[in-house]
């Protein structure tokens, strides 16, 4: 008797467990053009990186330089060994039922010096070749970032990367190359990914290869400045050389996480959206709007000026650059994994230039929300919709294409908290698309695979399918969420059975 009473207890909580996770989710069906896939780059996947002629790249030069700056002191030499792989990827993402794949281009290994008038690498071209050439016959289209982060190293060397305005010309030589060879199998063409992260990391926190720090408040504005042209080029050679023929689209990825003012305060207001300003809007507003934001140009000016500069340590666009630069995105591509809670604080004393001292800010996470692997990972399933109805509002009413979307853990086959991640910020996207009307039209899953994390090393995993990085042969197995993602891609839904 008192046990069937414990069972029955036991049955009533675990129903009562399973309405609540699962009744919160959204049951409505995806709009039927609405398309689905997964994500790789180059330098965190193919491995061969000093094969069949490929160049050095600057996550090369630091891994191999300063192995000690990458937490499990590793690199991505042999990684997930795609380059010799790719027959069982597409294996992987047929098993899926993607839509399409997002997949980069390692510059270095079809030009190895960076440059249109050095060697093309047949080899490197033929591996593209063929994986363009396959995803076609299997009818998965093909996005292709063009550059993710992995920059050959001798324009590091040569010219300083990002913040030398010669590269405007070698980077959209490059993309006019890649435009040529692949155009035709491609139908989605994003010119970088997340430049916040080049710059931002690259040149001021040293938080991604090149990791140079020396010029705090100054380096970062001068490569993002950079980047913006070379993207703008490479978008009108797109449009008027290859658009016409190839029908693709042309965009730039843009990361972000929403950012929650902390109260209700009309100055955390002003402190969220300041924010948000110089993390999305350095780079959506000039792309969409012309310039930088006002908020940035004022506050970086004013700031500047006191330190004794002589001009603004952020570069002015002219105004033909800003005519150039504005409307140069088919869409826009969002890589969002989390969100901030933003406190305003008093602004910083004058002194040594300092992007973080630009924004004035306080930036955190509340303590209650569900962790990862990652530190600056935390489940906030909302976030994805306020930000995209934010973006809405802020730029136009874009198409948007989440680019990327996903879970970091320890690496273990049953993952329901990934699971659970995928369900609950589609959930919202899917409130997103329905009741705030936001033209999102595609959604990305990080990653295919696990792969090499940057300076986590191989010790974040963020794949669908678990790779055995201590076998040679790299074998790929299946996540328990692998079984969600592919039932959402068959049934656009959810949940068990959704509302057309
Ligand atoms: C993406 O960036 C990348 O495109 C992809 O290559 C990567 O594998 C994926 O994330 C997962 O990390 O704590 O100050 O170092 C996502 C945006 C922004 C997330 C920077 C990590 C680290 C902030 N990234 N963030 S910090």
């Amino acid at each position: 008797m008192f046990l069937l009473k414990v069972i029955s207890t036991v049955c009533i909580l675990l129903q009562l467990w399973t309405i609540r996770t699962v009744s919160g989710v959204d049951n409505r069906t995806f709009p039927p053009n609405f398309k689905f896939g997964v994500a790789t780059a180059s330098y965190q996947v193919e491995g061969a990186w000093d094969e069949d002629g490929k160049g050095e790249n600057i996550w090369d030069h630091l891994t191999h330089t300063t192995p000690d700056s990458i937490y499990d002191s590793s690199n991505g030499d042999i990684a997930c060994d795609s380059y010799h792989k790719f027959d069982t990827d597409l294996d992987l993402l047929k098993e899926l039922g993607v839509d399409f794949y997002r997949l980069s281009i390692s510059w270095p290994r079809i030009l190895p010096t960076g440059h249109i008038d050095g060697q093309i690498n047949e080899a490197g071209v033929a591996y593209y070749e063929d994986i363009f050439t396959k995803l076609q016959e299997n009818g998965i289209e093909a996005v292709v970032t063009l550059y993710h982060w992995d920059l050959p190293q001798p324009l590091q060397e040569d010219l300083g990367g990002w913040l030398n305005e010669t590269i405007v010309d070698v980077y959209a030589n490059y993309a006019r190359l890649a435009f040529e060879l692949f155009g035709d199998k491609v139908q989605y063409w994003v010119t970088f990914n997340e430049p916040y992260i080049v710059c931002q990391q690259g040149y001021e926190s040293g938080g991604k290869a090149p990791a140079i720090t020396k010029a705090p408040g100054i380096d970062l504005y001068t490569c993002a400045h950079v980047v913006l042209k070379s993207h703008a080029k490479a978008y009108h050679i797109y449009d008027s050389e290859y658009r016409a023929t190839q029908k693709g689209k042309i965009s730039i990825v843009l990361n972000t996480n929403w950012f929650e003012p902390a109260s209700d305060d009309e100055k955390d207001l002003e402190a969220a959206e300041r924010k948000r300003q110089f993390s999305f809007g350095w780079f959506a507003n000039p792309i969409v709007h012309g310039n930088y934001p006002q908020v940035m140009i004022d506050r970086i000016g004013e700031r500047s000026e006191k330190e004794g500069f002589d001009k603004s340590r952020l570069p002015e666009f002219t105004s033909e650059e800003i005519e150039d630069i504005k409307g140069t995105y088919d869409f826009i591509g969002v890589n969002h994994y989390s969100t901030s809670l933003v406190q305003w604080i008093e602004d910083y004393e004058i002194g040594e230039p300092s992007s973080i001292k630009d924004v004035s800010a306080e930036v955190y996470d509340d303590d209650s929300w569900e962790t990862s692997a990652s530190d600056w990972l935390k489940v906030v399933p909302w976030g994805i919709r306020k930000l995209t109805k934010w973006i809405k509002d802020n730029y136009n009413n874009p198409e948007i294409i989440i680019t990327e979307n996903g879970f970091s853990d320890t690496g273990d086959i049953d993952d329901p908290r990934r699971t659970n991640y995928y369900r609950e910020y589609l959930s919202n996207l899917l409130e997103a698309i329905y009741d705030d009307e936001v033209n999102v039209t595609a959604y990305t899953a990080w990653s295919l695979m696990d792969n090499f994390e940057w300076f986590q090393g191989y010790s974040a995993k963020l794949g669908l399918y678990s790779v055995n990085f201590s076998d040679p042969d790299r074998p790929r197995t299946p996540k328990s969420s692998v079984k969600y993602y592919k039932t959402v891609l068959e049934t656009r839904c959810l949940v068990d059975k959704c509302i057309e």
